[in-house]
Order: structure tokens, then C-alpha cells, then sequence
């Protein structure tokens, strides 16, 4: 019985349009920012999302935590947009679809880019140091109804695969990359067999009146964060939360993979995942110049060019 639900469960039931997924767009106060289209990767000149080589919407397993490809995805590479926020904002973010077999954790960290003059455009992936902001605690909503039960993947996917993410109030100006993350466990019983899918965005945290003086000096950092951690020592293959079994009738807890929540971290609780933002228009991007200031970067291609 348990066996034939996990072949169901299994991604290669999902067919090419259910497969896996990548983030879409982000609403930031309204306005719309979007992400890298790994099937149509010319198609958003403008887009704040890393492009990666994931054209099979796929993931990063275990066996390469230690590997650059979990630190942006397969191949990741950084945009030269940005998106305008400020320290506080709530960001919604919209992903492509998300299979209901794919249960887990819900991730997101920040990391400064520093020693740069253009942002995160020429940010070298392995120097930067990770924070985690949001860890969809507790996971493992509910076992009723389980095993698997109900866990953070679900909230996603009740509100239309999105998840809203508070950035910590006391947030330093400056660039920003943010690694939002999904890791799915229905296969993590088997080696190797949790799935990572993470998407890595740039952000630019606009200074609240003040001239952002230390913007883009070595300064720029999550307040009392200093020393992050980098992407590829997140995790281990052995972490209770990547190695195990959801389908065991018994599981009432879940250790949350990673580092501790940053103190600063004001995540949006599942209670209020519903609080969903609509778009008003489509954002315009910034890049980053002379480490200080910022150039809008429209799209210079059609709107329609952008599909899922
Ligand atoms: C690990 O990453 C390498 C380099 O991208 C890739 O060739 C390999 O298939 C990956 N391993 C697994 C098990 O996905
Ligand atoms: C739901 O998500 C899809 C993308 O998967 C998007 O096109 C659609 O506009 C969203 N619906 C709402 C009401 O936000
Ligand atoms: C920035 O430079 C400092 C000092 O050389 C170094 O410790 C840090 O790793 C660099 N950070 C990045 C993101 O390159
Ligand atoms: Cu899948």
C-alpha cells in the first residue's frame, strides 16, 4: 500500500506540465517583479531571478550539498536586476505550481553582496554568506489525515503555490541576494533521495530617508548577523530533516534543516500566509551602479513574452 502511494507520489508521474517549478514573480508593494524563466530564458531581459540550467524545473539532491549547484540552483548565475524593497516589506512569491506529493520545508535566507560596485550582478555565489529569514516553522502542520500529513508545502499551495516572506525591519541598505528554497521529502526515506529546489533573487534595500552611506562597503549585512553561513554548508545528507521517513505514522515532530532563524527574523506565520498581496503593475527593476546608486531597467522586450 505504502509503496504504491509513493509511485504515485513519484515525480515522474507529474508529467513536463506539473514538473517541479521555479518562481514566476515577486510582488513587492504591489508592483511585479519577474523571476528567470528556465524554458524561455531570453524572454525577461529585466528579470531579478539568477538564471540556472534547470530546464527540468527540477532539484538539487544531498549528494551535491556541498556542491556550488545548492548555493543558486544548477549552474546559477547572477541577475544584474534588482528589486526595489525596504527593510519590513512582505514579498509574495509566486511559483510555477507545486506538486501535492512534494511535501516540506519552505526556506528562505539573505545574503549582502559585498566588495562589489554593480550589486549582486558580478557577486562571486561561493563568498556569500547565508542568513536564514523564514523556516515555515513548524513544518509538519498537522499528522491528521497522515502520514504524510500536512506540512508547509500545503500553505503554499492553498494559496495558489505562494508563499509571503517578511524581511527583518532592521535590515542594512544595500544589495541582496535572497535564496528562497523548497525541499521536498517524499522520497527522502531512500539515499539521496530529498529533493532541493532553490531560486535565488536580487534585491536592493533602499535606505528609509537617510543617504545610504555604508551601502556597498563591507558594513552591509542583517543587523547582528554578521557571520552567515555559505550555501554549500547549509546542510548535510545525515540532517534529520533531509534524512527521513514521512510516511511513518509516528512522526509528530520535524527538525527544520539549516542554521537557526536569525533573531532579527520576522517571518509571516502559515496563520497569516493567507494575507495574500494582488499586482497593481509591473515593477521596474533596478541596476546597481558606482556600489551607491541605481538605474531603472524596463523590459525591453513585450510583456507577452513572459509565461509561465
Ligand atoms: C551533482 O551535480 C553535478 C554537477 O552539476 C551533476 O553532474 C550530478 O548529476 C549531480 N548529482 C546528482 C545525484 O544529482
Ligand atoms: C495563481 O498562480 C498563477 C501562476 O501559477 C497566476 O498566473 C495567477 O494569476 C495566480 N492567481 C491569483 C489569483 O493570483
Ligand atoms: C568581501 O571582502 C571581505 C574582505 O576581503 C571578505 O572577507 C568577504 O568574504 C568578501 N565578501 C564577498 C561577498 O565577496
Ligand atoms: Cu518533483
Amino acid at each position: 500500500m505504502v509503496r504504491a502511494f509513493r509511485l504515485l507520489a513519484s515525480c515522474a508521474m507529474f508529467s513536463q506540465a506539473l514538473a517541479h517549478s521555479h518562481i514566476l514573480y515577486l510582488i513587492i508593494n504591489g508592483q511585479q517583479y519577474r523571476g528567470f524563466n528556465p524554458h524561455a530564458p531570453d524572454a525577461i531581459t529585466n528579470s531579478i531571478g539568477w538564471s540556472t540550467s534547470a530546464v527540468d524545473d527540477g532539484f538539487v539532491t544531498p549528494s551535491n550539498y556541498s556542491n556550488p549547484d545548492i548555493i543558486c540552483h544548477r549552474d546559477g548565475k547572477p541577475a544584474k536586476a534588482h528589486a526595489p524593497v525596504k527593510a519590513g516589506d512582505k514579498i509574495q512569491i509566486q511559483w510555477n505550481g507545486w506538486p501535492q506529493s512534494h511535501k516540506g520545508p519552505v526556506l528562505s535566507y539573505l545574503a549582502p553582496c559585498a566588495n562589489t560596485t554593480d550589486g549582486c550582478a558580478s557577486v562571486d555565489k561561493r563568498k556569500l554568506s547565508w542568513t536564514k529569514i523564514d523556516d515555515s516553522s513548524p513544518v509538519l502542520l498537522d499528522e491528521k489525515g497522515g502520514p504524510p500529513g500536512r506540512w508547509a508545502t500545503d500553505v503554499l499551495i492553498t494559496q495558489n503555490n505562494t508563499w509571503l516572506l517578511g524581511l527583518p525591519n532592521d535590515l542594512e541598505p544595500g544589495p541582496y541576494v535572497l535564496r528562497h528554497e523548497l525541499i521536498a521529502l517524499h522520497y527522502a526515506n531512500l539515499k539521496d533521495g530529498a529533493q532541493n529546489y532553490p531560486q535565488c533573487v536580487n534585491l536592493w534595500v533602499e535606505a528609509p530617508g537617510l543617504k545610504a552611506a555604508k551601502v556597498g562597503k563591507e558594513e552591509v549585512v542583517v543587523a547582528g548577523q554578521k557571520e552567515g553561513v555559505p550555501a554549500t554548508a547549509l546542510y548535510k545528507a545525515t540532517d534529520p530533516g533531509v534524512a527521513i521517513d514521512i510516511y511513518t505514522a509516528a512522526l509528530s515532530t520535524y527538525v527544520i534543516p539549516g542554521p537557526t532563524l536569525a533573531p532579527e527574523a520576522k517571518p509571516v506565520p502559515v496563520t497569516d500566509q493567507g494575507l495574500k498581496s494582488t499586482i497593481t503593475a509591473v515593477g521596474t527593476p533596478v541596476v546597481v551602479t558606482q556600489a551607491t546608486s541605481t538605474v531603472p531597467i524596463p523590459n525591453d522586450k513585450t510583456a507577452a513574452a513572459f509565461k509561465g
